[in-house]
């Protein structure tokens, strides 16, 4: 079945119109599904609005949460249970690493850094699908965004890259656990994209390049092809699917 109407979508991590995660809220919508945005802080409460206000169909519905909160993740998905009850699918679309250990050498981490990372990158997946598994009743689909970084030395992701290893690792065993109530755990690994989060990354500018110059399919991806999967690893088409790291990068992870 395409079309994903009567079912309801978290989406977390939408900072602006260049985040991922309007991407796979657009294509999610185009679909026909209700939206749950959440945001960190309201810094971002306004921005996320704004861009839900654009949308047509199902009213959208917002919560702030802060992965790094673990009574603010309860809190928003408690309410979350009151006020919508059953939820079918989350996208997991968030990071943050210190801007300064995003360039140099891995070797330089902080004990602090390290931890930021893993706590904001990696271990918020696993809290956020505790706190969705009693909404998804019906089973469902969690999606988290990783990069190649996380498999193999990507110049300059150092400490990002670390924590996308421990993200897929946490993927796979979330997927173990919660396949027996019909709910699957994935990732799209995704190229490099312009948003925020990649300014932080020390030349970003180049890893892009390399992408245009030697992709098998010369060039970088958009926010709607990431979205656009999402849309399928949402959907039943995929229903086969867990414990899975989709590439969505022009084929460059084939590369040597
Ligand atoms: O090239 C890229 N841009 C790639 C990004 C390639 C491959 C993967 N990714 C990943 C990122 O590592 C991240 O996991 O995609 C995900 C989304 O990143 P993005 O779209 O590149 O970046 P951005 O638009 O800056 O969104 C990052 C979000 C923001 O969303 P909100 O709505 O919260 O403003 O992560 C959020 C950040 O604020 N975030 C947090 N959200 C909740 N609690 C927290 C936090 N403590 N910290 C950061």
């Amino acid at each position: 079945n395409f079309s994903l109407e009567g079912r309801t979508y978290v989406i977390m991590g939408v900072a602006n119109k260049r985040s991922i995660a309007w991407g796979i809220a657009q294509s999610l919508n185009s679909a026909g599904a209700r939206l749950v945005f959440t945001y960190a802080s309201e810094r971002f409460e306004k921005s996320v609005r704004d861009l839900a206000a654009t949308l047509e169909g199902p009213e959208s519905l917002f919560y702030e949460c802060d992965v790094t909160d673990d009574a603010a993740i309860e809190k928003t998905f408690s309410t979350m249970k009151e006020d919508i009850g059953v939820v079918h699918g989350l996208a997991h679309c968030i990071a943050f690493a210190k801007r300064e250990e995003l360039q140099g050498e891995f070797v330089d981490t902080s004990r602090d850094g390290f931890l930021l990372a893993q706590n904001i990158s990696a271990f918020s997946l696993a809290a956020v699908s505790k706190a969705v598994k009693p909404l998804m009743t019906e089973g469902g689909s969690i999606l988290t965004l990783t990069y190649l970084g996380g498999e193999r030395v990507v110049e300059n992701y150092n400490v990002m890259g670390v924590a996308k290893a421990s993200l897929d690792a946490t993927m796979r065993y979330l997927a173990n656990d919660l396949g027996k109530y019909g709910i699957r755990v994935n990732a799209i690994s995704a190229g490099p994209i312009r948003t925020l989060s990649a300014k932080g990354v020390g030349d970003f500018n180049s890893i892009l390049k390399v992408i245009e110059e030697k992709s098998p399919l010369r060039r970088p991806v958009t926010q709607e092809e990431v979205g656009d999967t999402a849309y399928f690893l949402m959907s039943d088409l995929s229903r086969g699917i867990t414990g899975e790291i989709i590439h969505v990068d022009s084929g460059f992870s084939i590369l040597a």
